[in-house]
């Protein structure tokens, strides 16, 4: 079912407001989660509020690589939205979402890969590294691009 969704945040995500609808809910969702994020902001409600950026991790299970960085975005109390990669003796399937996340991803075929409101970040070790440099907060909370990935 695909999910609407946006989240505010403030004070380095400390206080969030998430608005979510599932567009099967109501037969339609007509209004959507943009149109009411526009009527509150329009009275001041999210003053001071800025957009979360969208965190995707494609990963797959028995992965340690992808806990490792699952678990480093969970330290960090950001929403992470997962696509699974089914991978079974080390071999991927050809999923719908394997091709996305191979073409995305500029051709790696490892999991798992990191999308930052739809950039690519990299892997778990662009990640780790990323946040050995202090950089990582400020790039999950919007407040810095994110860098290219360096190889
Ligand atoms: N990011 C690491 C590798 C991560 C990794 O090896 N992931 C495993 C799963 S835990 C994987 O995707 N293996 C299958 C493959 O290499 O195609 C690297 O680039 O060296």
């Amino acid at each position: 079912m695909p999910t609407d969704e946006l989240i505010l945040h403030k004070g380095n995500g400390l206080r969030r407001i998430v608005f979510r609808a599932d567009s099967a809910d109501d037969g339609g969702n007509a209004y959507g989660v943009a149109f009411v994020h526009e009527v509150l902001s329009r009275n001041r409600v999210t003053k001071g509020f800025a957009p979360m950026p969208r965190i995707e991790i494609y990963s797959s299970p028995l992965c340690p690589f992808c806990w490792q960085a699952r678990w480093l975005l969970r330290r960090k109390g950001v929403e992470v939205h997962k696509i699974p990669i089914r991978m079974y003796l080390g071999v991927k399937l050809p999923t719908r979402a394997f091709r996305e996340m191979v073409e995305r991803s500029g051709g790696d075929t490892t999991v798992p890969q990191i999308f930052v409101d739809g950039v690519y970040l990299g892997t778990e070790e662009h990640l780790a590294r990323l946040e050995a440099a202090g950089q990582l907060d400020g790039i999950l909370s919007g407040q810095r691009p994110v860098p290219t990935p360096k190889h």
